[in-house]
């Protein structure tokens, strides 16, 4: 896939904010940490157009990066992060929830967890509200450098076991350190956008 021009567009901090386009949109959703923004990054093929940080809990906004024209990669806040106080995270919350219910022009949810973790509480909790939106999504099983790749697999199916035991969804791994299965995620982006 080749993008050519990847652009920030707006950081929202209200419903009233939002692009008034009505480009597909696909949204990233996972714990603080997990890679969201990397994953923009990588998949764009640029090296900091998505702000990403080692410090968990940046991001209290809703970033909109306009992909060509064509659609927008839409990183939401981190959950989990501790340091927020209970009454932002309440607030982020809610905003994210309004956004995932009510945004007509969601095309695909990816949602990240960590390959090296059995996914953590919140990551069950957040995992159910996207089931419960009846959007489409796949799974993201992020940061697959930092096992071997022999165990990729087996790490990849234990997490899948523990979301979605019937093993219905879409579960591929992922790496951005590596920059490896970057491919299988834009088929799955496909399916859902046909026209990029
Ligand atoms: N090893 C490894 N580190 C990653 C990967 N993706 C992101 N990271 C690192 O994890 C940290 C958080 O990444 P970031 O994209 O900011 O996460 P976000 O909070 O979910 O947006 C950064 O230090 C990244 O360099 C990956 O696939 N592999
Ligand atoms: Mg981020």
């Amino acid at each position: 896939m080749i993008i050519k021009n990847p652009k920030f567009e707006i950081s929202c901090v209200s419903p009233k904010q939002y692009p008034t386009s009505n480009l597909p949109e696909i949204v990233l959703v996972g714990k603080s940490n997990v890679g969201k923004s990397s994953f923009i990054n990588t998949m764009i093929n640029r090296k900091k157009l998505a702000r990403t940080s080692s410090e968990p809990g940046k991001t209290r906004q809703l970033n909109f990066y306009n992909i060509d024209n064509k659609f927008y990669f839409v990183d939401l806040p981190g959950y989990g992060y501790s340091k927020m106080s209970k009454k932002q995270q309440e607030q982020v919350g809610k905003f994210t929830e309004s956004y995932l219910l009510k945004r007509k022009q969601i095309a695909l949810i990816i949602f990240l967890v960590d390959i090296r973790h059995k996914p953590t509480e919140n990551d069950k909790i957040m995992y159910n509200y996207v089931i419960s939106s009846k959007l489409p999504f796949i799974i993201l099983a992020n940061k697959a450098d930092k096992i071997a790749i022999t165990k990729v697999n087996e790490a990849k199916n234990a997490i899948q076991n523990e979301l979605n035991p019937i093993g219905d969804a879409i579960c591929l791994p992922f790496s951005s350190e590596r920059k490896i299965y970057i491919d299988d995620v834009w088929n799955e982006i496909k399916k859902e956008i046909m026209e990029i």
